[in-house]
């Protein structure tokens, strides 16, 4: 038993980097570390809650356990600088608005489920708003959250939001808003500022509008996976914003990407596309052809094709922190270079008999055994190429 910890230990963090993307701080909120450094604290009640996540400056990771209604204290929050703010499992839960206080930074919020009421704030799930900067928001799950699950706004800047999931079970419509980045189109002094990166989010049944819509900022969505029909619009670059919208799949997408111009004389936002799937879309499509900012940090794109699978099992406060190998290549190829061959099998050896290994544990009964061995054996000395010519031999 010590020995298969021992080296789970050793294999967790390199199946970790095996995953098609490494999870961490990344994008531009890359240089958020919360709460880092500081005690972690549990709590179950909105009152210590918000002691803890509206103290001035002093770190603190603050893990909430349960559910949390926030309608005792006010409906929302105003966060401080240096939290980070986790769920202790898949259940973990606000109710409520987390707002912060004005000119605050260095915020991570992960595993959370998070919704807000009507009449609880303004009905945003985050609000980040009023000089807020280094934000991470990640493997979330939002829902319900009227006015905005995420709302970045009035001069803040640096914010990831990734490996979320999103949806609304009520009636859509006007109360059914994803993410709104820049209040107005009088809100000059938001450009320069609002740098916002969405990757591998899963915009779910329900999500209506604002997926984003855009102003003054420049905001790169990427690997995110769309399935909302019945939506009024997916992402708006109004008002000198610039988007780059790199390999997202679009399943069933109202007007997947557009340019909106509301007022003629304004100067118009841009909108760079690639990559992108498109199945079964109606409406707006840019051509995605202007030139717009290059992201200032290093970022891996999956292929679009395999977004919905990828998303749908990582994305949320449920997510899985990596993915099987075999999803995207052969059983058995550990190291992934397609070729099932000697570097292999001692990887393989290596997981023999060991409980919970879920790169290797193909058929999940908690254990890497013969069934595991045959389909190695199987693939011996095989690329992907060679399995798939026998499985589809050309006519
Ligand atoms: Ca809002
Ligand atoms: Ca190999
Ligand atoms: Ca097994």
């Amino acid at each position: 038993m010590k020995r298969a910890s021992c080296l789970l230990g050793l294999v967790a963090p390199l199946l970790f980097c095996l995953s098609p993307s490494c999870f961490g701080g990344d994008g531009f909120g890359m240089h958020a570390t919360g709460g880092e450094g500081g005690v972690a604290v549990t709590v179950d009640s909105a009152a210590d809650f918000k002691e803890l996540v509206e103290t001035a400056d002093v770190p603190y990771v603050v893990q909430v356990c349960g559910a949390i209604d926030l309608g005792s204290v006010g409906g929302k929050v105003g966060i401080r600088s240096n939290k980070t703010i986790r769920g202790t499992d898949a259940n973990s839960t606000i109710i409520g608005q987390l707002g912060f206080k004005k000119g605050s930074s260095n915020v991570i919020f992960e595993r959370l489920n998070i919704t807000c009421p009507d009449g609880y704030g303004e009905g945003d799930g985050i609000s980040v708003k009023e000089d807020i900067s280094d934000v991470l928001i990640t493997k979330c799950t939002f829902y319900d959250c009227p006015d905005g699950c995420v709302d970045i706004t009035r001069r803040s800047d640096r914010v990831t939001v990734s490996w979320c999931r999103f949806y609304f079970t009520g009636a859509s419509g006007d109360k059914s808003r994803v993410s709104l980045i820049g209040s107005s189109d009088g809100a000059t002094d938001d450009l320069g500022r609002l740098h916002v990166t969405f990757h591998h989010n899963w915009f779910d049944t329900g999500c209506w509008q604002r997926i984003p819509s855009v102003r003054f900022g420049r905001v790169h969505i990427y690997n995110n996976y769309y399935s909302c029909p019945g939506n009024l619009y997916g992402v708006r670059s109004r008002i000198q914003a610039e988007c780059l919208i790199e390999n997202n799949y679009f399943g069933g997408v109202h007007d997947p990407y557009y340019i909106y111009i509301h007022d003629p004389g304004e100067i118009p936002g841009k909108i760079r596309a690639s990559g992108n799937e498109r199945v079964s879309c109606t409406g707006r499509v840019d051509d995605g052809d202007d030139d717009v900012f290059a992201p200032s940090y290093r970022y891996t794109l999956d292929d679009a094709l395999d977004v919905p699978e990828i998303v749908q099992l990582g994305a949320g406060a449920g997510g899985v922190d990596f993915f099987p190998h075999w999803l995207f290549g052969l059983y058995g190829d550990f190291d992934r270079n397609d070729r099932v061959d000697a570097g292999d099998l001692s990887r393989y050896v290596d997981f023999w008999l060991l409980p919970d290994v879920a790169d290797a544990d193909y058929n999940e009964d908690g254990i890497v055994n013969g069934y595991e061995f045959a389909l190695f054996a199987d693939n011996w000395l095989q690329t992907t190429a060679e399995i798939n010519a026998q499985r589809f031999p050309a006519d």
